[in-house]
């Protein structure tokens, strides 16, 4: 052991945001390839510290398993006072904790049933309606999302000096189906705030690393 959090994450997958906070937080930590989709010897480890088997999973130091990003992501901030986004007693914090849960609470569980549709029915018919269905879903909690915080030209999403988890989040979840230019039509102020993200020096290595250029999820 190194003495450092182990992350189980997949490439383009969730984990890459708990990754970039890592970084952004200037905190070091190890990585395990455990996709969900291939066998490997990561996925076995996974599979033994967390029944539901997803990425990320962080295990700390002191042996402690952690899943769900937002929660490794506010662990982060914990640590790390001033880095991620506002603290307890800046105004915006209320705002941040909205919208840093309504990403993973509202929008990822439809990749959940996505990724893996034939798990929620059977069928040709009713898989394709389901997966538009999350689709139309997802556009429509990207465009409230837009509408609420009516994104500045040039800011980061909610106007804070440096980026935030938020805008790291943004950055990723953009990046899946139905991708950029599907959202961009519903909610152009959040993607130009992604592309900001995209070309930050501190993560840029690292989205590319998770989303090269021939990057395609399910
Ligand atoms: N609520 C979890 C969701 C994690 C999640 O759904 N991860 C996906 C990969 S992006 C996964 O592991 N899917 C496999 C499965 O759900 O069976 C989080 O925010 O970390």
């Amino acid at each position: 052991m190194s003495g450092k959090p182990m992350l189980y994450g997949a490439t383009g997958c969730g984990s890459a945001v708990v990754e970039a906070g890592f970084i952004l937080a200037g905190e070091g930590y190890d990585y395990v390839e455990a996709s969900p989709w291939e066998p490997s010897d990561g996925l076995t480890a996974l599979k033994a510290i967390n029944p539901l088997v997803q990425v990320p999973t962080l295990v700390l130091p002191d042996g402690t398993v952690m899943t769900e990003s937002v929660a490794m992501l506010l662990w982060l901030m914990d640590r790390h006072p001033g880095r991620l986004g506002p603290g307890p007693s800046d105004p915006a914090r209320a705002s941040f904790l909205r919208w840093l849960v309504y990403l993973p609470a509202a929008i990822y569980p439809m990749y959940t049933v996505r990724d893996f549709v034939d798990q929620w029915v059977s069928g040709e018919k009713a898989t394709g309606e389901l997966k538009q269905s999350t689709v139309n879903r997802i556009l429509l909690c990207w465009k409230n999302m837009e509408a609420a915080l009516k994104p500045a030209p040039g800011a980061w999403l909610l106007g804070t000096p440096d980026l935030t988890a938020l805008d790291l989040y943004i950055c990723m979840m953009t990046r899946w189906t139905p991708r950029r230019d599907a959202i961009r039509a519903v909610a152009p102020g959040i993607v130009a705030v992604a592309e900001r993200v995209d070309h930050d020096p501190r993560v840029v290595d690292l989205w590319q690393r998770h989303f090269p250029d021939a990057y395609k999820d399910l």
